[in-house]
């Protein structure tokens, strides 16, 4: 046998050290890129347009004279939509109405409540003004993720959507645009890299600012989103993805051996592991692995990737795979289980779960209705998937009565005075009568 992806005991006495170094992954910084994307950063918004249509000539192969020329209007993301099959364009319907349903039930709403006095006190949500959406071009140009980034956005109430997406060479992905179409995305503009984040963020003269920018990137893509934040917010810069499948050993190993395929074709640092009590059974999915990834178009990509950072574990039972499973946090998790649903408490940590041997990651990363961006590289410990929260905002809202002032004015002023701010314990003491 060709030696694929490793294999592991939990028992071994370096297990732990050894997956904790499966698990570290260094996104680290490039000073080449972080370079090119400062000169970048400083052009646009020295120059705004001139510097857009230089970079976006020289990298993607055009030769736009106005930023117009790279605009797209909204007729070309129809006729997108009308060029695919029936079947594509029925199964973009489809799953952007599920990833819809799914996200309004997280809508938050304002509340206030008023206290016996009068004083009345809440939370007041907005949705973000406007969003840029980034969408990267060539191989990782994913319709999918138009959706799963657009429809929160949407569903939050965001007044307008602008897509940013590169077309090297002047080609133009029609499923991109497509799901653009459906989406209701408000503005396309065919740019793409250090040169596209930094336009949303800071403006031109011909594109308008945004509030928050969304979406994957490449190196440089996620440089510029770093060093933009602040003036904008981003959503997270994501790590490559990642799958944890836990399995007791029952079910089909070809199943498990693809879901850890579907995984690793992402890129040649995605990470597939699996966790599982039966010997037998990890040595069925190995099996199922050697005959299987032949027979796969991106078998390099998978190869590289399983050897790269992919591992059969064997552990002693579901209790152990669970706690490994939350020291992963992975972003991913399938319970590829008989119990399934009874093992759902164990888990503290993950982007998703899926659970039981019906419920494949490729479905939720398409169509089954929650949303496929997910915290990676052991962030979901602390962070959540992509959703309408992201896009919306909160205010707090203060109303004080007469007799709250009255009650809260002394509090304040004692707080104050120990400040050592005086102005803060008068403002407060003026409004106290007698
Ligand atoms: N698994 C990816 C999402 C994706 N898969 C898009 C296919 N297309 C990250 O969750
Ligand atoms: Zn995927």
């Amino acid at each position: 046998m060709s030696e694929q992806i490793r294999r592991l005991d939990s028992r071994d006495g370096d297990f732990f050290a050894t997956l904790d170094a499966l698990l570290a992954f260094e996104s680290g910084t490039d000073e080449k890129i972080e370079n090119a994307v400062t000169d970048i950063l400083n052009a646009v918004r020295t120059t705004g347009d001139v510097a857009v249509i230089e970079y976006t000539n020289r990298f993607d192969r055009l030769d736009a004279r106005h930023i117009a020329d790279l605009e797209l209007p909204r007729e070309a993301l129809d006729e997108a939509l009308a060029s695919l099959s029936d079947a594509q364009r029925q199964a973009l319907q489809l799953a952007a109405d599920r990833v819809e349903a799914y996200h309004r039930r997280q809508r938050a709403e304002s509340w206030e409540y008023t206290e016996a006095d009068g004083t009345r006190l809440g939370q007041i949500v907005t949705p973000l003004d406007r969003v840029g959406l980034y969408v990267p071009g060539g191989r990782a140009a994913y319709p999918s993720s138009v959706l799963m980034n657009a429809i929160p956005a949407k569903v939050a109430g965001v007044k307008e959507l602008i897509m940013v997406v590169p077309t090297p060479g002047g080609e133009r992905n029609a499923l991109v645009l497509a799901a653009a179409a459906i989406t209701g995305v408000d503005r396309v503009f065919t740019i793409g890299g250090a040169q596209a984040v930094a336009a949303l963020a800071y403006g031109t003269q011909s594109i308008p600012q945004v509030d928050k920018i969304v979406g994957p990137g490449n190196a440089y893509v996620a440089s510029a989103k770093r060093r933009v934040f602040g003036t904008v917010g981003i959503d997270m810069v994501a790590g490559p993805s990642e799958v944890l499948v836990i399995s007791d050993g029952s079910g089909d190993p070809d199943w498990v051996a693809m879901d850890l395929f579907a995984q690793a074709e992402h890129d040649e640092l995605a990470q597939s592991i699996l966790l599982c009590t039966d010997a037998d059974f990890i040595d069925r999915v190995y099996a199922s692995i050697e005959t299987l990834l032949p027979t796969m178009p991106r078998q390099d990509t998978i190869d590289a990737s399983l050897r790269n950072r992919g591992a059969l574990i064997k552990v002693n039972d579901l209790d152990e795979a669970c706690a490994i499973a939350n020291r992963i946090a992975p972003e991913h998790l399938e319970l590829s289980m008989e119990q399934a649903e009874e093992w759902i408490g164990k888990i503290r940590h993950a982007g998703a779960i899926f659970v039981g041997h019906w419920s494949v990651e490729a479905l939720g990363d398409y169509c089954a209705g929650p949303n496929h961006v997910l915290p990676t590289m052991r962030s979901a410990r602390f962070s959540s998937p992509l959703g309408v929260y992201d896009f919306q905002k909160r205010t707090s809202l203060i109303q004080v009565s007469e007799a709250g002032a009255q009650h809260l004015g002394p509090i304040a002023a004692i707080l104050a005075d120990g400040e050592g701010l005086q102005a803060h314990a008068r403002s407060a003491r003026y409004r106290v009568k007698g």
